[in-house]
C-alpha cells in the first residue's frame, strides 16, 4: 500500500494553503479513486497537500490528525473510518484553532461545531435504493433470501446502508435476510463471508446484498467456486458503482450497481478554498447519485470515470 505525507513542520513557501488529510485506508476500488481525485483536486488548486492512510484503523487516524495539528497545517481534513470516538481530537483541533472538514462518512454523537462541514453520500438513501430495486425485480417471488455482506462494523455507511435497506424491507414480507456478516469492506473478506454463507444456506440463497462492489466481487467468486451462477441462480446488488462492477454487470454476474461517488476531490478543495476566504459552509453538502442496474451497463461503461 501507498503511503504519502510528511513529518516534521509544515513550509507555508509562496503563502500556499496547507491541507492534512487523514484517508480510511486502500480497502477498496472505491477508496483508491477516491484518494486519486483529492490528491489531483488538490494540485489543480495549487493547494499542499499532507496525505496518510490509516489502515482502517482509527487509533492511526487520530495520531495522524495529532501531527496536523502540531504541524499547524490550514485546515484538516478527514474520512472518519468509523462514526463515534472522535470528540477528543477534533476538541483538540479546535482548541488548536484548526477547522475540521469531513470528507466521505459522518461522525455521530459530537457537536456539529466541531467541523466545519461534512462532504458525502447519503448512505441511508443509497440502501434503500437497493432494496427499491430488488422489490421490483424480485416481484411476485414468494421468497427472497437475501445474504447481506455488510462494510466495516461502526462506519456510517455500513450502518446507514443496513438501515436504508432494511427500511423499505418493512413492506417486503418476501425479503428475508438469512445471513448477515462484515466483509470490512473489501473483497477478500466479502468472498470468505460469502463461502461462510453458502456452507450454512447453499442453494437456499436468491440474493447478495453488498454494502460495497469489492465485497459483491468476492461474493461472486465464492458463488461460482460453490458451482452456482452469480447474476443468475443469485442475483446480486452493490453499492458504489466502480467500473470493476459495470465490468462484472456486462458479464451478467453482478444485477445492480447503486452510485456512489468517489470523486469527492473538487467539491473539498472548493470548500477549503471557501472557508480560508472566510466564506460561511453549508454543514452538509450532498453529492448526486444514481442507479444502474445490468440493463445500462453497456451505455454507460465507456464514460465511467471510477
Ligand atoms: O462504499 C466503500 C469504501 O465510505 C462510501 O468505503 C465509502 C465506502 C465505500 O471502502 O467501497
Amino acid at each position: 500500500q501507498a503511503r504519502e505525507g510528511r513529518q516534521g513542520n509544515v513550509s507555508r513557501t509562496g503563502g500556499r494553503i496547507v491541507v492534512g488529510f487523514s484517508q480510511v485506508g486502500a480497502e477498496s476500488g472505491w477508496r483508491i479513486a477516491n484518494s486519486e481525485s483529492i490528491k489531483q483536486a488538490a494540485k489543480d488548486e495549487g493547494i499542499e497537500l499532507l496525505f496518510v492512510e490509516a489502515d482502517q484503523r482509527q487509533e492511526k487516524q487520530i495520531e495522524t490528525i495529532r501531527s496536523f495539528i502540531e504541524q499547524k497545517v490550514d485546515v484538516i481534513a478527514f474520512a472518519p473510518v468509523v462514526a463515534t470516538g472522535w470528540e477528543g481530537i477534533l476538541k483538540e483541533a479546535k482548541a488548536a484553532g484548526i477547522p475540521v472538514i469531513l470528507s466521505d462518512r459522518a461522525v455521530e454523537g459530537v457537536d456539529p461545531s466541531l467541523y466545519t462541514t461534512f462532504i458525502g453520500g447519503d448512505f441511508v438513501e443509497e440502501g434503500r435504493r437497493a432494496a427499491r430495486w430488488l422489490a421490483a425485480k424480485t416481484k411476485g417471488w414468494p421468497t427472497v433470501n437475501i445474504v447481506e455482506l455488510e462494510g466495516t462494523i461502526g462506519s456510517a455507511p455500513a450502518i446507514d446502508r443496513k438501515k436504508g435497506f432494511d427500511e423499505i424491507s418493512k413492506d417486503h414480507p418476501a425479503f428475508k435476510v438469512l445471513y448477515s456478516a462484515s466483509g470490512d469492506f473489501t473483497e477478500v473478506q466479502g468472498k470468505e463471508a460469502m463461502q461462510a454463507a453458502l456452507a450454512i444456506y447453499g442453494g437456499d440463497i436468491q440474493v447478495v446484498y453488498a454494502h460495497n462492489d469489492d465485497m459483491a466481487l468476492g461474493a461472486i467468486q465464492a458463488i461460482e467456486e460453490f458451482g452456482l451462477k452469480p447474476g443468475r441462480d443469485i442475483l446480486v446488488v452493490s453499492i458504489d458503482a466502480t467500473r470493476a462492477a459495470f465490468k462484472a454487470m456486462l458479464e451478467g454476474k453482478l444485477n445492480c450497481a447503486v452510485e456512489c461517488t468517489p470523486l469527492l476531490g473538487p467539491q473539498l478543495m472548493q470548500a477549503v478554498k471557501w472557508h480560508m476566504a472566510g466564506r460561511q459552509l453549508p454543514i452538509r453538502i450532498i453529492t448526486s447519485e444514481e442507479v444502474f442496474p445490468s440493463e445500462l451497463a453497456a451505455q454507460e461503461y465507456s464514460s465511467r470515470r471510477y
